[in-house]
């Protein structure tokens, strides 16, 4: 049960899975700042589609100063939304899980790269072998790396519903071709940069979503608006992350963050019956401790730095 952070100066302007998102009041006039958004991480997780009752203690701290980090490694292939990441922008209520970024004009799209095959796309290439209209070659089982990254977009469903795959042709028809090919490239390099450093860590990024905005007020030299880097980047949030000394292709891999959590729930000591549509139960404290670690252990392979 979490309630949401008392944000003294700042306006509720929509509340997620696992993060909220306020807007800033001007304390000059009173009213809420329309062009920066604070992005709060919260320590909720989710599980076969259920937020818990069970928070992982820092895990929205983990994950902001991951993706914090991960945008500084990316700014040579995209400019990024982030104002500051501390104070006094952000409160101290929120220190250390909360980033002012810029509000910007979202693109429209669900921006999803693959590296390896599982999940959705597995399930589309048993039924087509092409993902999101991406032709496969034949063979490939759960878990495979592909023979290079793919673009796989998907619609931005309302909550609730399912997000559905799109071709790129699709994608082409919504946001316009020079800006379609623009965020299929910047998703693939990406995920291929984030691999690069990960895989020296001892993980692999399965596939990641990453979400752009546009800059109407910052035209590149044709004239167009510039697309910059949105909401968090390659966490496990946003990401499967794989761990490589793991990887089987051929079954279902073990997820890096949430195994434990996982194995839990699925386990004939936690009572829950995942098909029974009942809520699953709250975490033992020892289950919460290790997932805690799996993140801060993340956190500080990839960074290289101490969680503090
Ligand atoms: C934006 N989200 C998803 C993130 C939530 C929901 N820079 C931006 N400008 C305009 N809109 C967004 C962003 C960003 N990032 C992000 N939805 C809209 C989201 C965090 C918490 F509840």
């Amino acid at each position: 049960m979490s309630r949401l952070p008392e944000l003294p100066g700042h306006s509720l302007v929509y509340s997620g899975k696992v993060r909220e998102l306020y807007a800033p009041i001007d304390p000059s006039t009173g009213v809420a700042r329309q062009d920066q958004l604070l992005l709060v991480a919260s320590d909720r997780i989710s599980a076969y589609d259920y937020i818990l009752d069970s928070e992982i203690p820092d895990k929205g701290k983990v994950l902001t100063q991951l993706s914090l980090w991960w945008f500084e490694q990316l700014t040579d292939i995209i400019p990024n939304q982030v104002i500051s990441a501390g104070p006094p922008e952000v409160p101290d209520a929120v220190a250390g899980r909360a980033v002012l970024v810029q509000r910007l004009e979202m693109v429209p799209v669900e921006c999803i790269g693959r590296a390896y095959l599982t999940g959705s796309g597995l399930a589309e290439y048993r039924q087509s072998s092409s993902v999101c209209g991406v032709p496969l070659p034949a063979g490939l089982s759960d878990g495979s790396l592909l023979p290079s990254p793919i673009f796989t977009p998907s619609t931005k469903a309302p909550i609730g519903e399912h997000d559905q795959p799109m071709t790129f042709a699709e994608v082409e028809a919504q946001i316009g071709m020079p800006l379609a090919a623009r965020v299929r490239d910047l998703t693939i390099a990406i995920l291929g940069r984030g691999n690069e450093i990960a895989a020296a860590r001892g993980i692999l990024l399965a596939d990641t979503k990453v979400e752009f905005g546009l800059d109407r007020s910052r035209p590149d030299a044709d004239g167009n608006p510039t697309v910059v880097l949105a909401d968090e980047v390659l966490t496990p949030d946003s990401s499967r992350f794989w761990p490589a000394d793991r990887w089987q292709p051929g079954r279902a891999q073990d997820s890096y963050d949430k195994q434990f959590v996982r194995d839990w729930l699925t386990s004939s000591v936690s009572g829950w019956d995942r098909s029974s549509g009942d809520a699953p139960p709250a975490l033992p404290d020892d289950i919460i401790e290790a997932t805690r670690a799996k993140y801060i252990e993340a956190f500080e392979s990839l960074t290289g730095r101490v969680f503090a």
